[in-house]
This record gives C-alpha cells, sequence and structure tokens, in this order.
C-alpha cells in the first residue's frame, strides 16, 4: 500500500475541469429533452458549474464552447466565474455548425471556407487572452462521405496550414490541444481520426501543441491507456475530455460504462508522474447530460473520476515492478486488482472531510434545494443548449 498521506495529496492537488455545455440541454439527432432550470446563458453556466467545485472542491474551472458561450466582453464573464469560485478554463473552437462547413472547414477545398473558419480560430486565441485561458481546443468534423471525393493528402495540407498560422498567433503561454475522432460526421475519412495524425501535426508545430484523447473517440475495443503511455512518453499528452461509450460517441457520464478502463488509464497517468497540475495534463470532462439532471450529473462524474484516481495511486508499485521483472503474469495482475477492487468511497469521504467539504458531494448539493431555486428563478427566456 502507498502512503496514505501521499495519496491524500495528490487527490486534493487533482483538478477537474467542467465543459459548460454539460448544463444545457441536449440530446441526440433525434431529439434535444428541455430540462427546468437549465442556464440560459454563459453566466448561468459558470453559476452552476461553481456548484459542483463548491460540493467536490477539485473542479475549479469551466471550459467555454465558441460561440455556444459567446457573451461582448470575456473579461467580464471571467470575472464573474472568479467571482463564483471557479475560473474559464480551455476555449473550445465551433467549426461545424455553420453550412459553410458542408465540405468541411480548415480542410475545406475552398479557400473562402477556409479563411472563415480559420478567423473563427483566431477569434478564440483573442477569447483566451482576454479570459485569461491557457488552452485551445480544437476538434474538427472535417472529412468526406465517399472515396474520390476530396483529395486526402491535399486535405492535410490545408489543415497543417491552418493550424500553423493558429500556432503562430498563440501567446508564449498558451497552449494548442488538438484532438481527434474515428468518424462522425464524416463517414469515408476524417481529417483528424486518430491519435497518430494528431501527434504528427502536433510536432509539425512545435511543444506547445499537444494531443487531447477523448475517451469516446475510439473504436470499439481500442486499447486507450496504451495511447495515452505513448502520448505521456512522447510528452504530448495535453489532456482527456472523459466520457463513456456504450456504442459510438454517446458522451455518457466517464466511468458509468467501463469504470475499469479508467482506472487503467489512470494507473498510467499516476506512472508517468502526470497527475500533478504542473505536468500540463488537463483532466477535463466532455459530456452531456441529456436525460439525467445536469448538475448533479457533473458531480457523479467528479466523484467517479476521483474513485478511479484514488485506486490508481493505490497501486503497489513497487511490488508490481517486482513481480514484473520476475515474470510473474498473475503476481503482476493481482497486484492491479486489488488496487483496483479496493473500496475508496471512505478513503475519499474522509478526504472530503479533511478539505472541509460533506463527505457525500452528491447529497450535500441536494440537499441544498438550489436545484428548485434555479427551477424556479430561470422560468423566462430560453434554455441554453447546443447551438445556443
Ligand atoms: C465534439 C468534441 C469536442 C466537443 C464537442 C461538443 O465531439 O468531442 O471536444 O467540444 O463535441
Ligand atoms: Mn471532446
Amino acid at each position: 500500500m502507498r502512503d496514505l498521506t501521499a495519496v491524500k495529496d495528490a487527490l486534493k492537488n487533482h483538478r477537474i475541469e467542467l465543459p459548460s455545455w454539460a448544463f444545457g440541454n441536449s440530446g441526440t439527432r433525434f431529439k434535444v429533452f428541455s430540462q427546468p432550470g437549465v442556464p440560459r446563458d454563459p453566466w448561468e453556466k459558470a453559476a452552476d458549474a461553481a456548484q459542483v467545485h463548491k460540493y467536490t472542491g477539485v473542479a475549479p474551472s469551466m471550459a467555454v464552447h465558441i460561440p455556444w458561450d459567446k457573451v461582448d466582453d470575456y473579461a467580464a464573464l471571467a470575472a464573474h466565474a472568479k467571482a463564483s469560485g471557479i475560473r474559464i478554463g480551455t476555449v473550445n473552437a465551433n467549426v461545424f455548425q455553420d453550412d459553410d462547413y458542408r465540405l468541411g472547414s480548415v480542410c475545406n477545398p475552398d479557400a473562402k471556407v477556409r479563411r472563415k473558419a480559420l478567423a473563427h480560430l483566431l477569434e478564440c486565441v483573442d477569447i483566451m487572452d482576454a479570459a485569461g485561458s491557457r488552452d485551445l481546443k480544437l476538434w474538427f468534423a472535417d472529412g468526406t462521405n465517399y472515396p474520390g471525393q476530396d483529395d486526402i493528402s491535399a486535405r492535410q495540407d490545408r489543415l497543417a496550414e491552418a493550424l500553423a498560422a493558429v500556432y503562430q498567433r498563440l501567446g508564449p503561454d498558451q497552449r494548442l490541444v488538438l484532438e481527434y475522432k474515428l468518424f462522425e460526421p464524416s463517414f469515408y475519412t476524417t481529417d483528424v481520426p486518430d491519435w497518430g495524425t494528431s501527434l504528427l501535426h502536433c510536432q509539425a508545430l512545435g511543444p506547445r501543441a499537444l494531443v487531447v484523447v477523448d475517451t469516446g473517440h475510439h473504436a470499439p475495443g481500442v486499447n486507450i491507456e496504451f495511447i495515452v503511455a505513448m502520448l505521456l512518453r512522447a510528452g504530448r499528452l495535453g489532456g482527456f475530455d472523459f466520457n463513456s461509450r456504450f456504442y459510438a460517441d454517446d458522451d455518457l457520464m466517464v466511468g458509468a460504462a467501463d469504470p475499469f478502463q479508467l482506472f487503467r488509464i489512470m494507473h498510467e497517468v499516476v506512472k508517468a508522474g502526470a497527475l500533478d497540475p504542473a505536468s500540463g495534463v488537463a483532466f477535463m470532462l466532455d459530456q452531456c447530460h441529456n436525460i439525467e439532471p445536469k448538475i448533479p450529473g457533473q458531480i457523479r462524474s467528479v466523484m467517479n473520476v476521483q474513485e478511479a484516481v484514488a485506486k490508481a495511486l493505490l497501486v503497489d508499485s513497487d511490488a508490481l515492478r517486482a513481480a514484473q521483472v520476475e515474470g510473474d503474469v498473475l503476481g503482476a495482475n493481482a497486484v492491479l486488482m486489488d488496487a483496483y477492487n479496493t473500496d475508496v468511497r471512505p478513503l475519499l469521504a474522509g478526504l472530503r472531510e479533511e478539505m472541509g467539504l460533506a463527505p457525500d458531494p452528491y447529497a450535500a448539493y441536494l440537499a441544498t434545494g438550489y436545484g428548485d431555486k434555479i427551477i424556479s428563478e430561470r422560468k423566462e427566456g430560453s434554455p441554453a443548449g447546443w447551438g445556443a
């Protein structure tokens, strides 16, 4: 067993970023369900995110999505977030919801559309400057649906050109983090489908270009912890977008579908010393709560991540190494499984009490009545959602 004080200190220092869009309405392409009390604007999203931080103590930032979170004054939004107890985190660009992007954004065959997409990405860096954000997160829906539709490698050239222009515009403390996803909305080729493509572009750009692993963006059965280990070795893991998938990019609560996978990923992170915020690895949630309530859904997600982290920290690394060196296959596996099968909930409850928090953040939040308060306060206007 590892030193419990060190385990607790690591857990106290670990940070998880919340996505603004998890607080708004969402759904599938079939139906977006409206829930009462959801935020009507980014200001209210920040207020709700602050609730999650208030009860968990480890989620002090909220990622924004532009234009879903467009406001006139980003410095004012950052000040509002600060007054609520959190800060504005990663800026997510959106070059996938405009009719102009039918054939792609920065990879579009039409230079005019490429210029428009690039202008948006640069605008996002301006927003980072105003809000004090470190990371620009790029996910491109670009790709093709049919063989022959466009030139695969010419599209990569266009992508590289746009990325270079964005990278040049970054301030010295800012980073570009490039996400990959195997398919959807394009069905034949995707321009950044995998970690290899993302890594090649990042390496061509420079040290402040890093890969983001969205846990929902892989084919079934892919060994994500292997990818994580490779990116950590290369010093190119920018962060995670955590969520669960059962079938495709389901964006369900992290740790819901496969808590064991989350543990295996965290084991790689812990081994590499990448849990600490100073490592530069960002632990973000990228989820939607289509049918479940949003704030409790985010609290549950943060707790799920903490449980996986706690178990990973409990791995007896000396015993593991000894078993590995001896070639003790079953012994090594048993060391890992012992940590995974530990009930860490009492440890986390105790840790929260040490932090001056309620032992069960989920129950503590429900007891406040905040959920009822926002339902009665937010009757007018239209709720925020995808595309808002
Ligand atoms: C994309 C991608 C991005 C996220 C959007 C909402 O699939 O995962 O990270 O910002 O969805
Ligand atoms: Mn994502």
